[in-house]
């Protein structure tokens, strides 16, 4: 039995509402869902299974290199991630399977399975879909391919059987430490970049899943928190080390410091292995103190990535993020003292926010002692609070319904429209990249901050495509 595990290229990606610059300088990454999933089939799948990884973005393949690839690993089934802005590309990946062989399996998986499962069944081509986290699922499935009768209780499973559709939801895997590594080396793991990567090599990591909190345009929320034990973070670290020579790690979990007592156990063993590894996280505000700042600036943290969204306390209540500005000043300094670079997301667009309350959110970011800050206006995501309540209010219909059972390019996802326009909202995203990164007292700090000639370079690129990309969305 061969399976074929594919990341799809961004070419058809629906516009999620960001500067091209961004887009461009996104980097790549390992798509660690489908690593997770390989690393699986591969220890716990059937006797004789072989399976693949095609990082589709990575390679910059064209839909006929993929057909070539496709056509070469000949596999019986193939799954594809999909997620809400690359969905035509999934579906897109389906037709070029079905067209190589029309009896490969197609299995599409990844958040937007979750939130729409039967539209996704519906396309044509499509035979299962996977909702929820895919290792266990995928693998019964690969096992019991032929067994409709075993599948239809199968948890995850969405698919025609006979003249109905199943459609279980999935259940989220308790003990995180059973699942094997991501299978880092299924995919050319040292080609992936970053601008913000120090290293050539680096890799990502995600040490929980779900989120215990509930801000109103997010849906991480809605997915049960776990974590991996501090020990099994620290072995898969000292494991990319070891195997595969990595010292940079991006920790992409949602929210890195729920569990303090894993943070802080986490540093301590990283300290006790004397790994000489540096890494990055992201926190909430009110999830950082003294001792866990000192325990992760001694174990290798180098920047902080912190979910500020608003400067203005009203919005900040309305959205249920739990925080206030005062807050979010305090800790910020804080952060600045112990010498950890500093990036702050932020949102333009909230409901409720007129050009004052988006005021308020540039001028803190360019008070705040940060490095980085971003801009993204807010989008209604499927399965969020905020998604609901536009719906409510009559602002929108479920547009992302609409999307999910006819897809087109030219589809441009509902902003939060009620005070300020599209064009309004794009211009005063536009306005805080600028405020913020042209700054002379900016540049000069940056300039010192600087190690080497290429992160000058690199970051010097940046700023030119800002400028550039700036001056043109003017136009
Ligand atoms: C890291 C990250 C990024 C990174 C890197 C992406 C990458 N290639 O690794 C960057 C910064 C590039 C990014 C960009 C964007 N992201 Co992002 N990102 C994440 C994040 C934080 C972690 C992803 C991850 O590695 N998860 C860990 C793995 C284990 O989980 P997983 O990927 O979900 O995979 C599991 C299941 O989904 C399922 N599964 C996944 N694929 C498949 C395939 C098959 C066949 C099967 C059976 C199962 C399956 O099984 C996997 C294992 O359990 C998630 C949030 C999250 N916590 O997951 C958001 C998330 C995926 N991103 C999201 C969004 C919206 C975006 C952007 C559109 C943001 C923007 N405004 O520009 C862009 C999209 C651009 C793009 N190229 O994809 C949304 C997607 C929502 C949706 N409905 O699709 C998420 C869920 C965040 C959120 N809650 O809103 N993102
Ligand atoms: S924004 Fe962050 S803290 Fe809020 S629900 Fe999403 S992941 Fe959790």
């Amino acid at each position: 039995m061969k399976v074929l595990l594919v990341n799809p290229p961004l070419r058809r990606m629906v516009s999620a509402n960001v500067p091209a610059f961004v887009e461009k300088e996104r980097g790549t990454y390992p798509p660690l869902g489908l690593l997770y999933i390989a690393a699986y089939l591969r220890e716990r799948g059937p006797v004789g299974i072989e399976v693949q990884v095609l990082d589709t973005v990575l390679m910059n393949l064209t839909d006929q290199q993929i057909e070539e690839h496709v056509r070469e690993a000949n596999p019986d089934v193939i799954g594809v991630q999909t997620l809400t802005f690359t969905l035509l590309d999934s579906l897109s990946l389906v037709q070029i399977a079905k067209k190589v062989n029309p009896h490969i399996t197609t299995v599409l998986g990844g958040r937007h399975c979750d939130h729409y499962p039967v539209e996704t069944l519906c396309h044509p081509g499509v035979d299962f879909v996977v909702t929820g986290e895919g290792e266990v699922t995928m693998t019964c499935l690969v096992e019991h391919l032929n067994d409709l009768d075993i599948l239809k209780d199968m948890p995850g499973l969405t698919f025609r059987y006979g003249d109905r559709i199943v459609n279980n939801p999935g259940i989220p895997i308790e003990k995180l430490d059973e699942l094997p590594f991501p299978a880092r080396d299924m995919t050319p793991y040292g080609e992936y970049r970053f601008l913000l990567a120090k290293d050539a090599v680096f890799t990502t990591l995600v040490t929980s899943r779900g989120c215990p909190y509930r801000c109103s345009f997010c849906d991480e929320g809605h997915h049960k928190f776990r974590a991996f034990s501090a020990q099994r973070v620290v072995e898969e670290i000292l494991d990319c080390r070891r195997r595969l020579g990595i010292r940079q790690f991006f920790i992409f979990d949602s929210t890195f410091t729920v569990d303090r007592q894993r943070v802080l156990d986490i540093c301590a063993l990283l300290l006790e292995h004397k790994v000489d590894v540096s890494f990055d996280i992201r926190s909430r505000i009110d999830l950082m103190d003294d001792e866990m700042l000192h325990a992760l600036k001694q174990a290798g943290c180098s920047r902080i990535q912190y979910g500020v969204e608003s400067g203005n306390n009203g919005i900040l209540a309305a959205i249920g993020k739990n925080i206030t500005v005062e807050q979010v000043r305090q800790v910020v300094h804080k952060t600045r003292t112990y010498g950890f670079e500093i990036l702050c997301d932020f949102m333009i667009g909230l409901p409720g926010e007129t050009a004052r309350e988006v005021e308020d959110t540039i001028r803190l970011a360019l008070e705040l002692p940060i490095n980085y800050a971003q801009f993204a206006i807010t989008t209604p995501y499927p399965g969020t609070a905020l998604y609901r309540y536009g719906m409510e209010k009559g602002l929108f219909g479920d547009y992302w319904g609409v999307f999910s059972r006819d897809p087109s390019e030219e589809f441009r996802a509902h902003l939060w429209e009620e005070s300020l326009d599209r064009k309004q909202l794009t211009d005063l995203m536009m306005q805080a990249y600028e405020r913020f990164y042209f700054r002379p007292a900016y540049i000069v700090q940056e300039l010192r901050n600087m190690n080497s000639l290429s992160e000058i370079y690199h970051k010097i690129k940046a700023g030119l495509r800002l400028a550039f990309c700036s001056v043109k969305e003017r136009m």
